[in-house]
This record gives structure tokens, C-alpha cells and sequence, in this order.
């Protein structure tokens, strides 16, 4: 077809190590509090498991994304620089960093978009959206680590394809939801699939 395929691609979880930027962080400051390693990591919300683990902990769980540089420090999830640069590059591709960022803004903003501009360019700045409700974006695919993404809008224009994430790995996925399980699997046979509809 003729039509350029439109790609979303969230940020923590998928391209910055969020849960691995989390937990260094976690143990560096509160050395002598329990924590999840993340292998048993469950659900979504990471401030969720801690409070569950120990009343208090979801506080300082929350000190630490919260905290200057938290964002800016995460390192890339393997392989996820290359791909979304080689994504960025096919024909007929067009690609964007689709991120919600917390709701204490003194940091996260800037520093999402340092970050991009740091391991992607200051070009690729014009790809970022931020946004709080991905379902009013409009798209062809929406590559994200969140099993449950909802909005405004119930019926979202994309297709949802659910990013492998230590939080994530254990739920079963009902067709017609897919999984990417990493940045090394073969996402660009996943994009064509799309573009022939
Ligand atoms: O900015 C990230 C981190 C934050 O929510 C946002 C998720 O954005 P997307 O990946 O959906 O684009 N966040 C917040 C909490 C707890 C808040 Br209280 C959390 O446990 N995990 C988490 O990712």
C-alpha cells in the first residue's frame, strides 16, 4: 500500500531500563529496606509491589523516580538504540517515542527529552510525544510494556504490541495481542505483517 505506517514506541520499559535504573537506585539509598528483585517483579506499578511488600514502602519507592537525574541516568535496554534508529530509517516508517511522564514534573519532562536527545540525537526530538492517554494518539502500532493501556478513547486507532518486561512476562496474551519479547527479535517482520492490511 501507499500509506506510511505509523509506529508508537513507548519509553520506560521498552527503550530506558526504568525497572533496572529503579532497583540500583532503591538499594543504593535504602540499603537496609527489603526490595524485589526482578525476577518475582508483578504488575505494572512498581510502587504497588513495594507497598504490598512492607506498608511505607511505596513512599520511598516513589522518592526515587522522583529524584533529579533518575530519568536522565537510565540505561537503554539492549539492543532498543539500534532498532529504533534502523526503525527510523525504513521507508514509508514513521516512528515516535510515545511516553507518559509523572505527574512531579520538575525533572521527568527534561529530562525524557535530554535523554533523547543524548542517545538518539537532537533530531529525533521532533518524534516525542508526551502524554498522559496514549488511546486519543493516532497509529498503526503502539509498542508498549503496559498490559493495560486505556483512555479517553475506548476504541484507539493501534494496534497494541506488548513489550517483554520482567513485570509483564508472566501473563498469557489472548489473540489478537501480540508480544515483542526484545529489541533482538525480528520486529521488522512484526511492522510489515501491519502494513499489508
Ligand atoms: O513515567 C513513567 C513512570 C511512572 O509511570 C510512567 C509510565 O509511563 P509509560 O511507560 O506508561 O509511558 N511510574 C509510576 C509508578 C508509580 C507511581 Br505512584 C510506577 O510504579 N511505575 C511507573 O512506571
Amino acid at each position: 500500500s501507499a500509506r506510511r505506517l505509523r509506529v508508537l514506541v513507548d519509553m520506560d520499559g521498552v527503550l530506558a531500563d526504568f525497572e533496572g535504573g529503579f532497583l540500583k537506585k532503591y538499594r543504593a539509598l535504602y540499603p537496609k529496606e527489603p526490595y524485589i528483585d526482578l525476577e518475582d517483579r508483578r504488575g505494572f506499578w512498581v510502587s504497588e509491589q513495594y507497598e504490598k511488600l512492607k506498608p511505607g514502602l511505596s513512599e520511598k519507592a516513589m522518592s526515587i523516580w522522583e529524584a533529579k537525574n533518575f530519568f536522565l541516568d537510565l540505561d537503554p535496554i539492549d539492543g532498543a538504540v539500534e532498532a529504533l534508529k534502523e526503525m527510523s530509517r525504513l521507508p514509508s516508517t514513521d516512528v515516535f517515542i510515545c511516553t507518559s511522564p509523572i505527574k512531579r514534573y520538575q525533572f521527568c519532562p527534561y529530562e525524557k527529552y535530554a535523554w533523547v536527545e543524548r542517545h538518539f540525537g537532537h533530531e529525533f526530538l521532533e518524534q516525542i510525544i508526551l502524554t498522559r492517554d496514549k488511546t486519543v494518539v493516532c497509529a498503526d502500532l503502539l509498542i508498549d510494556d503496559r498490559p493495560d493501556i486505556t483512555g479517553a478513547e475506548p476504541n484507539p486507532r493501534w494496534e497494541h504490541i506488548l513489550f517483554t518486561a520482567c513485570h509483564n512476562r508472566h501473563l498469557s496474551m489472548t489473540p489478537p495481542d501480540w508480544r515483542l519479547p526484545s529489541w533482538r527479535e525480528d520486529w521488522k517482520e512484526l511492522l510489515d505483517s501491519k502494513r499489508q492490511h
